[in-house]
């Protein structure tokens, strides 16, 4: 009987396990019967933006979490296919931090190009996963909105590909039922301009804080006030926007923090993370982790050792982001395919074990993302998938760092050079800070709209 795999979701993950097996077909091999489930009605995961919140138009939880005038937030020569390049997609040399729509324009031409689309059904949201040990055989049921219709199939392997910046942790202070302005999770920020001309708090200290505080100074808050649970971000701040302590509570507009200083604020922004959330699996065969490096109890970073039939991608928290999920996928499938075997449970928990140790050590963002490479290099060394110079990518991830301690406000006008192709990234038109708007037309344009219209 012909292998079955199961792909539930349609984002990088998802695409990238797609991407692997239609490259080993095309070199020949046989591959399994692939069945992508895709709840939206469209391709590319968080990439897809969605000026929805809350329910869908199908009663849905809506995924995205991403919003207007979003930018990458790391050069995108980090995260280059390296059997893809930015050269071949666009042709042409641009900027290193391009806003969502290119970036979701860029992951849709590799598999378009790759011709994968026929294996996915969208509108399709996965309800539930169970496993029978007799047949080893996994039953997913799923809910196809286009017909109204729940069904259930078999499949020799599942690969869940869902995402994990969906569900959104959402803690509560005292005050916030009685408070009278906006209080919103990150997950459900979409347009910066709704916050012109007011105090914003935001409660939080990681890139979602940083990058939406940025966007409310880049649209025209009046201030900006970032509190923290750890430690705080520590960049140079615009006069704007203050680093406090933790929230402890609001009393009508007023916001009270932990060093016991107050502020007047017209809306909180909680950027407090998200949940791993897999409501259509089974406990036995539940992830159960919060966002790091390391999540135990999967081989590889991608098998789940109780049952390696069913695979995670793109569970850790990503320095590295398109190109780890590649490394996983590409592994993955050399595992569906038998090229690669797996060891004994007692082997791939002691060596996956021995990966939490080590991420239990680190204690820079520099061994932080050196972990992270060194990882996907180990992956990446097991299959074909082109190899890329890892210590030249933490390289970059390094100066992209200083660039943010150097200047938060205008690291996204510094350029990188390809690992891929060597191409040098050239410096978009418009300074990011006085960008405004993110589209791919006005980003790939020679130059500014008023520019070009003042020329004709
Ligand atoms: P996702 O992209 O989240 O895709 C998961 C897919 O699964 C979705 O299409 C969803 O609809 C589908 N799905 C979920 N549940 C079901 C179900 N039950 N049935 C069927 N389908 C389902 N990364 C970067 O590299 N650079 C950035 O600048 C960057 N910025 C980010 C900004 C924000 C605000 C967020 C939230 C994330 C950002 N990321 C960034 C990280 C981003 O999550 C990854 O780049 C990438 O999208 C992860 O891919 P994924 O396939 O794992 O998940
Ligand atoms: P992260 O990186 O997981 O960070 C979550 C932040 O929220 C972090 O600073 C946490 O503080 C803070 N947090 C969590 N719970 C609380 C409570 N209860 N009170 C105060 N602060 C809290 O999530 P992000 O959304 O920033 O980033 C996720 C992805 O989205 C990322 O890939 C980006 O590219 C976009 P802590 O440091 O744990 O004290």
């Amino acid at each position: 009987m012909t292998q079955r795999v199961a792909i539930i979701g349609t984002g990088p993950c998802g695409l990238a396990q797609l991407r692997a097996f239609q490259s080993a077909q095309a070199a020949g091999a046989e591959i399994p019967e692939l069945v992508c489930f895709e709840k939206q009605a469209d391709w590319g995961g968080m990439w897809n933006y969605t000026w929805r919140t809350g329910l869908d138009e199908h009663g849905e939880p809506v995924h995205g979490s991403m919003y207007r005038y979003l930018w990458s937030n790391g050069p995108k020569e980090c995260l280059e296919f390296a059997d893809y390049s930015f050269d071949e997609h666009f042709g042409r040399p641009m900027g290193s931090y391009p806003p969502r729509e290119v970036l979701w324009d860029y992951i849709k031409g590799r598999v378009e190009k790759a011709g994968v689309r026929p294996f996915i059904r969208f509108d399709t949201a996965v309800r539930d996963v169970t496993f029978d040990a007799a047949s080893e055989l996994f039953t997913v049921t799923a809910h196809d909105h286009q017909n109204d219709r729940t069904y259930s199939e078999t499949f020799n392997y599942v690969v869940v590909a869902s995402g994990h910046f969906s569900t959104p942790n959402v803690p509560d202070f005292p005050g916030f039922e009685r408070f009278a302005g906006r209080v919103l999770h990150a997950h459900d920020f979409r347009d910066a301009l709704e916050f012109k001309g007011k105090d914003v708090l935001i409660v939080g200290a990681s890139y979602s804080a940083e990058d939406i505080g940025s966007q409310c100074y880049k649209y025209g808050a009046r201030s900006i006030t970032s509190c923290y649970r750890s430690a705080p971000m520590g960049y140079k701040w615009p006069t704007n926007w203050e680093e406090r302590p933790l929230l402890t509570h609001v009393q009508g507009s007023t916001a009270f923090f932990v060093d016991g200083s107050s502020k007047h604020i017209d809306a909180i922004i909680l950027c407090t993370g998200y949940k791993h959330h897999f409501p259509f699996l089974p406990e036995a065969l539940r992830l159960k982790t919060g966002n790091r490096l390391w999540p135990l109890n999967l081989y590889k970073g991608v098998f789940w050792e109780q049952n390696p039939k069913l695979i995670y991608l793109g569970m850790q928290d990503q320095w590295y982001s398109f190109n780890m999920f590649d490394a996983q996928a590409w592994y993955a499938r050399d595992v569906v395919l038998g090229h690669i075997a797996l060891p004994t449970y007692e082997h791939m928990h002691a060596e996956d074990l021995a990966w939490r140790q080590e991420e239990e050590t680190l204690e820079s963002a520099q061994q932080m993302f050196e972990f992270q490479g060194e990882y996907i290099r180990q992956l990446i060394a097991a299959t074909d998938y082109p190899s890329f110079d890892i210590a030249e990518v933490n390289a970059t991830f390094l100066q992209w760092k200083q660039d943010k301690y150097e200047n938060i406000m205008g690291y996204r006008d510094k350029c990188y050079r390809s690992l891929i192709t060597g191409t040098p990234a050239t410096p978009h038109h418009t300074p990011w800070l006085e960008a405004l708007d993110d589209s791919l037309t006005a980003y790939l344009a020679d130059a500014p709209a008023d520019r070009l219209k003042s020329a004709s």
